[in-house]
């Protein structure tokens, strides 16, 4: 029979023009060049260890796929370029699979590339099951290395995979990374992952001596949404430093409400603030309580440490400044981190130790609260607090010292820095200046002096991040001094609207918006809870509406609860759905995240405000219809109270269920929650669900003026005025006053407003059905309109840039100008998900070749057009919200 293309055969080795004797011919190729390789290799650092093995290298991995085919190539093995057919490798190495890969691999060995090193450690080829990637026995994925049995046979990465923490063989005290496995599904009811122990340093001197010491990996396993959303929900709680963080907050506040709701508001704002926060705080907690026999040796002034839930797509919580020397910034990804680090330095990750957080964060407020000097101190978060003085005369930095003093001797050693000034923006700015473990003052009257402002770019102001930035005419690299000079409140508003506009003025003049001067005159008013919210961003994967359905009862139990605890009652809910992005992946990079979307929201008002989680789940079902996102599509899902009222303004409150205190079903909810739409939805509607979605939102035009409107004064109507609650009374009273009537006061408003709303129903109408996208002008490149192309184009265009030949400098700057060009007109036409397409295609063509290619003048050169050229474009447009790290993970530059 004969081959077909591309099939593995012997007898295509003269076929030089067909698909299948390219490919041939290419292998038989590099296998000569690695012995060539091998044979050059000095005698004692090669062995047979990896003989009869043949290995395939899948995705990115830790050590880098060049790493790994020095190491194989080294100890015998052979190394498979690309994969011709699943049995052409006796093993496929792999950090993690995607679902379509498990499937695809499902009968193939394939293991960690712990398994090679492990092999190679310890001299002969260990059994592989114990590394398997693909669940079963993923908890036995942590690396059993005995160190005894390794000495002799030390693998020598390091030299080559420069920036990638490895096997520290060289710089052998240096503690190595913690990894966490990636997740696996098992049986579809829940995510297994394996969180293992930090890793082994590979001296002695460091590492546990026996096999027995070595830590135990710790298997976690997360029920799925779908399965058991009451488990999810919880188990995801624990496991999410952001909901942490918020709940942190909100608690703090909430004691703070309680602790001086009888006082009276300022009447003056304060002269001087303090503005404590720790520094990186994680961080230094984590430091601070890590596992002193794993990392004796780590010395936190020096080398870098970050906190992180595992390597790769894990977000990097905090890092100390060590870290932050070298490029790696508190929100990165892991991977991004470690690429950062130069060679022969390790970024150490350690894990999150929230209980220690907590303590810490409570002996931090303890020294704040017990300081006779402060009339508030207004909690900011969990590490950081606004601290206001009581009068003027204290010695404000001697004070400062001392509270810096007591925070580390109660914290055990975190340090925390002081900024002081006239206004919360001057301190905050002030705080800037201060840290790491120090304090700054921001003196001057009325503001500080021009060399002060010169310490700032326009990013460090309160509210501005690129967006802002992108309308001032990228004034990125402005000082705040040049900003003070150049602009007026007119020029700002008119170029970040009003409200942006007048805060940055403000800001420029060292004063506080309105906002924050609120929250210094009458902290409670600002700190009384006025929402309640739950964002769920990471494993919702469903696949029906019952599914869907039951993890709404879940979420509305949980707000309900926490409105219960907070003594409130909502009046509106929102249900915001993240819905996969078009031409966005299935299953994105971070496992089971939720990769590029889109945002839709619908809101409700409940008529009576209520807390009671049967009206809740009822909203949320209804909202969710409305919505009309595919059960499938969607990747996030958020639950969002608002216009709170005090309990006790209503009538009786019938207890909701939550999580742990038995689960929301049809037994445990006061009333029967329907499945099918709210009553404001046409019943048994024969349209579209865009079309139910359109009559939603449009509502028909009323005629105020026909509506007899009885006084405000009357006395009757005081009194039912007075029954109201105080939140009501206003709209009721707004309404009688006529203030959007027949006075015409705000009918414009009004009126725009629909239209806004029209035009809103009109575009997701347009994105649900598919229409509407054929209207937009075609974007060209170099003359060609077909983005298809125009992508063969651009690949031809990478690949004759880095040759490989290590001649070439990178593409040449005019070429890169039209290609950003290209790109900022698919932005902003509108086809942002084009301008990343064809970005990330250039990031992939770029992983594809970093292997072979030898032009690192060339690589680095386009590492640094993306980075520094392309990400910004596509972060300024208004459309996506994507942020550096976001984006990051797909372009893996
Ligand atoms: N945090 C987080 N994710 C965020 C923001 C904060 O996990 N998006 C956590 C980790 C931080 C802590 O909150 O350690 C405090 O946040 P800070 O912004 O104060 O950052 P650090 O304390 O780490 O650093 P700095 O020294 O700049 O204050
Ligand atoms: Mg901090
Ligand atoms: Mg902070």
């Amino acid at each position: 029979m004969p081959d077909s293309p591309g099939k593995d055969s012997d007898t295509r080795e003269d076929d030089n023009v067909s698909h299948g004797g390219y490919f041939h011919n290419k292998r038989v190729k590099q296998r000569a060049q690695d012995r060539a390789l091998q044979a050059q290799m000095p005698a004692g650092s090669t062995s047979r260890v990896l003989s009869g093995c043949t290995v395939y290298v899948n995705g990115h991995t830790d050590p880098p796929r060049l790493a790994l085919h020095d190491l194989v190539v080294r100890h015998g093995g052979v190394f498979l370029h690309y994969l011709s057919s699943k049995g052409a490798a006796t093993h496929i190495v792999a950090e993690h699979l995607p679902p379509r890969k498990r499937v695809e691999f499902r009968n193939c060995k394939v293991v960690s590339p712990r398994w090679l090193l492990d092999s190679v450690q310890q001299g002969r080829q260990l059994p592989w099951a114990p590394y398997s990637v693909l669940g079963g026995s993923a908890l036995s994925a942590f690396p059993v290395t005995s160190v005894a049995s390794a000495e002799g046979s030390t693998p020598t990465l390091a030299a080559e995979s420069s920036n990638t923490p490895t096997v520290a063989a060289e710089h052998t005290n240096t503690p190595t990374v913690p990894s966490v496995s990636a997740p696996t599904v098992a049986a579809g009811n829940s995510i297994t992952r394996t969180v293992a122990s930090p890793t082994v340093p590979a001296t002695r001197a460091d590492a546990p001596s026996t096999r027995a010491d070595a830590p135990a990996a710790r298997a976690e396993t997360f029920p799925t949404v779908a399965s058991d959303p009451e488990a999810f929900l919880r188990s995801y709680f624990e496991h999410s430093r952001l909901h942490k963080l918020s709940e942190w907050k909100a608690r703090l506040r909430q004691e703070f409400v309680r602790a001086h709701s009888a006082e009276p508001p300022l009447t003056a704002p304060p002269t001087r603030v303090l503005h404590i926060d720790f520094d990186c705080f994680f961080a230094t907690v984590a430091f601070l309580h890590r596992d002193k026999r794993r990392f004796p040796s780590l010395d936190f002034a020096r080398d870098p440490v970050a906190v992180c839930h595992g390597r790769g797509s894990s977000d990097v919580a905090s890092c100390n400044y060590a870290a932050r020397a070298l490029g790696v910034r508190n929100g990165m990804w892991a991977a991004s981190a470690q690429r950062r680090m130069p060679a022969g330095t390790t970024l150490t990750l350690l894990p999150y130790d929230f209980a220690a957080i907590e303590a810490a964060s409570a002996a931090f407020y303890a020294v704040l609260r017990g300081c006779p000097d402060f009339r508030w101190v207004l909690p900011v978060s969990i590490d950081e607090a606004v601290c206001v003085l009581r009068g003027e005369g204290e010695d404000e930095i001697a004070l400062a010292q001392q509270l810096r003093r007591e925070i580390r001797e109660r914290t055990g050693g975190c340090t925390a820095s002081v900024g002081i000034g006239a206004s919360l923006v001057l301190a905050r700015l002030a705080l800037r200046l201060a840290k790491p473990d120090g304090v700054y003052a921001a003196g001057g009257d009325p503001s500080p002096p021009d060399s002060f402002w010169e310490q700032f770019g326009v990013r460090d102001l309160p509210g501005v991040g690129g967006a802002a930035v992108a309308k001032l005419g990228g004034a990125d690299t402005a000082t705040l001094s040049t900003l003070r000079h150049s602009t007026t409140l007119p020029s700002l508003q008119t170029q970040l609207g009003n409200k942006l506009g007048g805060k940055v003025w403000a800001a420029l003049h060292g004063q506080d918006d309105r906002e924050s001067q609120r929250m210094l005159l009458d902290p409670c008013a600002v700190f009384d809870r006025k929402s309640v919210a739950v964002d769920i961003n990471w494993g919702i994967r469903f696949a029906t509406v019952p599914q869907v359905d039951a993890f709404l009862d879940v979420c509305a139990g949980y707000v309900a609860n926490k409105l219960r605890e907070c003594g409130k009652r909502a009046g509106n809910v929102t249900l915001k759905l993240h819905r996969r992005a078009a031409g966005a992946p299935v299953e994105p990079p971070k496992y089971l995240g939720m990769g590029r979307c889109d945002a839709v929201s619908q809101a409700a008002g409940l008529g009576v405000p209520s807390g009671d989680v049967g009206v809740l789940a009822t909203e949320l079902k209804a909202l969710f219809r409305a919505l009309a996102v595919p059960v499938r599509e969607l990747r996030g899902v958020a639950v969002h109270l608002a216009k709170l009222c005090g309990d006790q303004e209503v009538g009786p409150r019938t207890p909701g269920q939550w999580l742990g205190k038995g689960r929301v079903g049809a037994g445990a909810l006061p009333a029967p929650v329907s499945t099918t739409p709210k009553a404001t939805t046409p019943k048994g509607s024969a349209g579209t669900s865009a079309e139910r979605y359109r009559r939603l939102r449009v509502s028909p035009v009323k005629d105020r003026a026909a509506v007899p409107r009885p006084a405000a004064s009357d006395p009757g109507v005081a009194a039912f005025l007075e029954a109201l609650p105080s939140q009501l009374q206003r709209e009721v009273r707004r309404d009688l006053a006529g203030a959007i009537g027949e006075s015409g006061v705000g009918r414009g408003r009004l009126r725009a407003e629909m239209q806004r709303r029209a035009e809103a129903a009109r575009a997701v109408n347009a994105h649900l059905t598919g229409s509407g996208g054929t209207l937009l002008a075609p974007v060209r490149f170099q003359g060609e309109a077909s983005f298809k192309r125009v992508c063969r184009t651009v690949e031809a265009w990478v690949a004759a840039t880095c040759s490989g030949n290590g001649a070439s400098d990178g593409p040449h700057e005019r070429d890169v100008l039209v290609f950003l060009r290209y790109v900022e007109k698919l932005c902003v036409g509108d086809r942002v998900h084009l301008a990343l397409r064809v970005a990330s295609l250039v990031s992939t063509a770029l992983a594809l070749r970093e292997t072979s290619c030898g032009d690192t003048r060339a690589y680095a050169e386009w590492e640094h057009i993306l980075v520094r050229r392309v990400l910004p474009v596509l972060n300024r447009n208004r459309l996506t919200f994507q942020t550096e790290r976001k984006l990051d993970v797909e372009w893996e530059v």
